[in-house]
């Protein structure tokens, strides 16, 4: 049965295309609300049996029904096709690129006839973009930066997008009557922040192996097959991304977990100890080499045995990075990561009072559903203006009133709090008097996020100096595969905030990730705070935790180290920041 999500996947991409037909901008939006809604909805659409009930759903009209009616009963969309056929899909590439809009976009493609990103590289070594009215030097400059990235990252997928397929290929292939297991292996069960391809494997009796590759290669989310074989298939996706599938005999599968997770770099040094032990390790197994030369196999059917015979204790697919874990493993001190049942509540996110989807009372009831014993509120502060961010007066107000929210729920802890925004000169955009007022300050930055290097270290020291902060949100600003981390001393930084006893985010959201993996396990290393947040702006988005969390088992953070698993008093301590 298709999921919610390939319905939106069509429907976004769709939006996409009539942006660039620079159509109608309220038809376009449509596209993109019907996307997000379905991927929220908790129903699944193909389930349906009548098309008026599609009709109901709140923002999908007519037009969009009998759309969405074709995709779940034909699993594809004629308006979708005929749109591709108008319009390169290689244009999609080019709208990603800094510095490029759908008008641009189109510019180039009418006048140069520039059809994908290859063709931008040439248009602009031949210094052909010079010639055409509104690409001046500055803008020409942004494209070429922007095309250098866009290089960089064409290759790589951002993690959630790969995990919302794999969820639903390994779903599918689940369901084959005979198929023992089906697992995500490679970077995505490392928890990579991005991803080249998706590995996946499945075991069962031998016999099915040609069976399964043909389902595989025939499933409807299918737009290429690479190589197909009896126990490897290679398949692109529409939405571009390879996927491996590997099908295994049953006695190999944990030697070929092991294998196919990786790191590489991890399987060249667990290589190098076997050697070393006279033990020979593959995707087939772990083997004892005698004397005279022959292998017995010693492990095999499961992972654990396979590090057991190593002389390894367990490595959770999160370190297996060669940084270390395989010295700490030999000496068993591996350290126990934290594990999202840890985390007792969130500490950002926002609500309709600033730029968010829910109301108050919606996110408190959201944040109980998932088991949470606190939250804190934190809208955004007056310079956000896009995000009716809140001045010193409405904050006031608005702590009062989530105050009298509070008192609905008794048995559990509604922080108020502010996202407030580290000023261009490092002061605060609020008044200290109306800061104290609040639960939690979470400081960050939203506005001139390019400025000198030792600026910008000053801008960000200067503001967790500040007394009433307690969190520095999304400390680099990056957008995976859209923006670049802004750039200063994060060593500088990590040291104020340890001076002042401030927490540094992992914000969870999907596109940000930020602090990333290397950054955390400096925090960890030099023993510092940090705090895994979702910063949703809807209650779905709570849902995002997860993320966060394996994120800072990828540097390597305890349950100790991070201030969301704190008792509530625990926590309270904590903000009041006393020595
Ligand atoms: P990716 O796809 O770039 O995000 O990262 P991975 O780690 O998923 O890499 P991939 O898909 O090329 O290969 C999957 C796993 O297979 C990899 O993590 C380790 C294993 N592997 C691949 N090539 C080699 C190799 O040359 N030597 C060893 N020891 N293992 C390899
Ligand atoms: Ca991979
Ligand atoms: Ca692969
Ligand atoms: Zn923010």
């Amino acid at each position: 049965m298709i999921s919610n999500e390939f319905i939106a996947d069509f429907l976004e991409q769709i939006a996409t295309l009539l942006e660039l037909k620079q159509e109608n901008k309220f038809k376009i939006r449509a596209y993109r609300m019907a996307a997000a809604k379905i991927r929220e909805i908790g129903t699944t659409l193909a389930k349906i049996t009548q098309i008026q009930e599609l009709e109901n759903i709140p923002g999908i009209g007519k037009s969009l029904a009998e759309k969405i009616w074709e995709i779940i009963h034909t699993q594809d969309c004629a308006f979708y096709r005929e749109l591709v056929q108008e319009m390169p899909l290689g244009l999609l590439d080019l709208l990603r690129i800094e510095g490029l809009g759908p008008k641009r976009v189109m510019q180039l493609h009418q006048t140069l006839g520039i059809q994908d990103v290859a063709q931008l590289q040439l248009a602009l070594n031949q210094g052909k973009l010079a010639d055409l009215p509104g690409f001046g030097k500055k803008i020409i400059a942004k494209i070429e930066q922007g095309l250098i990235h866009a290089q960089e990252r064409a290759s790589r997928f951002p993690l959630y997008q790969v995990l919302e397929l794999a969820k639903e290929i390994v779903g599918q292939l689940r369901q084959i009557p005979g198929v023992v297991q089906v697992e995500i292996a490679g970077s995505v069960r490392r928890w990579k922040e991005t991803a080249k391809d998706l590995d996946i494997l499945a075991t069962g009796p031998a016999h099915l192996s040609e069976h399964v590759m043909d389902i595989f290669a025939r499933l409807p989310q299918v737009s290429e097959v690479i190589l197909k074989g009896s126990t490897k298939t290679t398949v692109k996706l529409r939405l571009g991304i390879q996927v491996d599938l590997r099908f295994v005999d049953p006695d190999c599968f944990g030697a070929s977990m092991q294998y196919f997770t990786g790191s590489k770099e991890h399987n060249v040094a667990l290589r190098t100890l076997a050697k070393a032990k006279r033990l020979k390790i593959s995707e087939y197994g772990l083997f004892q080499i005698n004397d005279q030369g022959s292998e017995i196999k010693i492990a095999g059917d499961q992972e654990t045995s396979v590090y057991q015979c190593l002389g390894l204790a367990y490595i959770e697919p999160e370190l297996r990075e060669n940084t270390g874990e395989i010295s700490f493993s030999q000496q068993n001190v591996l350290p126990k990561l934290i594990t999202c049942t840890d985390i007792r509540g969130d500490l950002q996110m926002h609500t309709t009072q600033s730029d968010g989807q829910n109301t108050l009372i919606e996110m408190i009831e959201a944040c109980q559903a998932l088991g949470y014993e606190f939250m804190a509120v934190t809208e955004h502060s007056k310079s956000v203006y896009i995000a009716h961010g809140l001045d010193e007066q409405r904050l006031h107000q608005w702590i009062a009133e989530i105050h009298a929210a509070q008192l609905r729920y008794p048995n559990f802890t509604v922080l108020a709090g502010i996202e407030v925004d580290i000023l261009k000169d490092g002061s605060l955009d609020l008044e200290a008097s109306v800061l104290e007022e609040c639960d939690v300050v979470v400081a960050s930055i939203h506005s001139h996020l390019r400025m000198p290097y030792e600026d910008m270290t000053q801008r960000i020291c200067d503001g967790i100096s500040h007394p009433h902060v307690h969190i520095l949100a999304h400390p680099t600003s990056r957008l995976i595969n859209e923006r670049e981390p802004i750039e200063y001393d994060f060593d500088k930084v990590l040291t104020t905030a340890l001076k002042h006893k401030v927490a540094l985010e992992i914000n969870s959201h999907p596109n940000r990730l930020d602090m990333k993996d290397s950054l955390v396990r400096q925090v960890i290393e030099k023993k510092g705070l940090v705090s895994i947040n979702t910063d949703a702006h809807s209650s779905s988005q709570l849902g995002y935790m997860y993320l966060g969390v394996h994120t800072a088992r990828r540097g390597w953070c305890t349950p100790a180290a991070c201030i969301n698993t704190y008792s509530i008093e625990k926590l309270r301590q904590f903000l009041k920041k006393q020595a």
